[in-house]
């Protein structure tokens, strides 16, 4: 390794390096200004010459070395810029300064420039951030600390969000399963809501708003009251807690509110309190947190905040890739396998839409086979159809550069289901009654002719 070099313009910025801290491998000089001669600043030497090619040379540079520049100054460094690349043409420098730009600076094969006080600014920036959840954590903890149960309610059937931000506010209020549950109004039912339980071990109260009385505190988490309807009881109107990044919503109290619409997952709440009150963060969390901002953010897509982000970055370096496998490819059952099997003996890609059609099967098979399916050669949509119970349900995957799904999923059912998605990934349902009446009979021929003409229509119908 070679040397990194510093050079600073004048003592203000020569001292401001030493009080930041100087590098292992940092040899520190500075080129005084006028009337600074005998101030020289604690471990610098002065760069005798300036910033002349004697000057430079004396420094001995090696092609391993490294320079950075530092000044606000525009001739000082475009002299220092110059200078250095006559006498070492292969050294690379780094420009440090608060006022130039790039546009400022003359041409070089090997140069950066950022900031030197922005760089410290943007880590008070985050530390003030930093301080900012802690209070919001204090405030909650506070006001929750003498209720024996708090209850965390989340949305009807919760989705993984609600679920691993429900369950980072217990580990935030150092609470138990018992001392702060989990409350849904309804059963964990689609089948990626499912796995994320399954996978973490978390039980989930159901409930009716009612029996909401027998709780000493209320938190909502990722849901405001409103969503429970307009009639609220009594419990919901007035509630201790509401942290959400939905677009807030009015016709209740709370004594806390922490809502942030411009954040992608209400996880991300949850990890900055986490990060702010140095809460432990094990594997488990991580990897439902991560797995929470994946799913509402559509992996990062649209809507993700450089929060999001940051939070993202900070759980993935702690989450386990196993359990997040078992999350997002939950184990096939081999009557599945099976049925599978028998769908890809008829594989077809027909107008770039391939349809499998799997019989009778277990709800979350059928979104794992759209997802294979996609991969066949050809296929810009793809479609996984099985039944469920007294439903047909079909997943659809498209390749992203298409229509979006969501829409033609809705165009698909319209009179006849529900449905709805994103832009490459939905989900229809069709009860086998109202398929029979319009389609038939629902055997696999029939499911599966009826449905590629529907998509065909819906597609085309988009794209005209
Ligand atoms: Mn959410």
């Amino acid at each position: 390794m070679g040397r990194r070099i510093i050079v600073c313009d004048g003592a203000e910025i020569a001292r401001l390096w030493s009080r930041i801290g100087a590098g292992q491998d940092e040899e520190l000089t500075w080129v005084p200004r006028e009337d600074e001669s005998r101030a020289r600043p604690p471990g610098f030497r002065a760069l005798q010459g300036g910033l002349s090619e004697e000057g430079f040379q004396k420094l001995d540079p090696r092609p391993s070395d490294e320079f950075a520049l530092a000044s606000d100054e525009g001739p000082w460094l475009r002299t220092g810029i110059r200078t250095l690349a006559k006498v070492a043409p292969h050294v690379p420098i780094l420009v440090l300064s608060d006022t130039l730009s790039d546009e400022d600076l003359p041409a070089h094969a090997c140069l950066r420039r950022t900031g030197l006080t922005t760089l410290v600014r943007d880590d008070i920036d985050e530390e003030f951030d930093h301080l900012a959840n802690l209070l919001r954590v204090e405030d909650l903890r506070s006001l929750l600390d003498g209720c024996d149960r708090v209850g965390i309610l989340l949305q009807p059937d919760p989705d993984p969000d609600a679920i691993a931000s429900g369950y980072a506010l217990r580990a935030v209020l150092s609470r138990k399963r018992t001392t702060a549950p989990l409350i849904s109004f309804g059963e964990v039912q689609r089948p990626e809501n499912r796995a994320l339980v399954d996978a973490l071990g978390i039980d989930m109260l159901v409930m009716e708003p009612k029996e909401l009385e027998e709780m000493d505190g209320l938190v909502l988490v990722d849901v405001q009251p409103n969503v429970f309807g307009d009639d609220l009881p009594e419990r919901l109107q007035s509630v201790d807690a509401v942290v959400d990044h939905h677009p807030e919503r009015t016709g209740y109290e709370t004594r806390i509110r922490d809502i942030r619409p411009t954040y992608g997952a209400t996880a991300t709440i949850l990890t900055e309190y986490l990060r702010a009150s140095k809460t432990e963060v094990g594997p488990r969390l991580a990897t439902a947190l991560l797995y929470a901002i994946k799913s509402d953010t559509q992996y990062l897509g649209r809507e993700t905040s450089t929060k999001d982000m940051a939070a993202f970055a900070y759980l993935h370096t702690r989450h386990s890739p196993a359990l997040l496998r078992r999350i997002e490819r939950p184990a096939l059952p081999i009557d599945g396998l099976r049925a599978l099997g028998r769908a890809l003996s008829r594989s077809e890609v027909r107008d770039n839409i391939h349809i499998l059609v799997l019989g009778r099967v277990r709800e979350d098979v059928i979104p794992q086979v759209a997802d294979l399916a996609l991969q066949a050669e050809g296929a810009e949509w793809a479609v996984a159809a099985g039944i469920v119970g007294s439903d047909l349900v079909f997943s659809v995957r498209n390749v992203g550069h298409v229509r979006a799904a969501g829409d033609v999923v809705r165009a698909v059912v319209d009179g006849v289901g529900v449905g709805g998605g994103h832009r490459s990934m939905a989900k229809g349902i069709i009860p086998l009654q109202a398929f029979r009446e319009v389609y038939g009979r629902a055997d696999r021929e029939q499911v599966r002719s009826a449905l590629f003409d529907a998509f065909t229509r819906a597609i085309q119908r988009k794209e005209s």
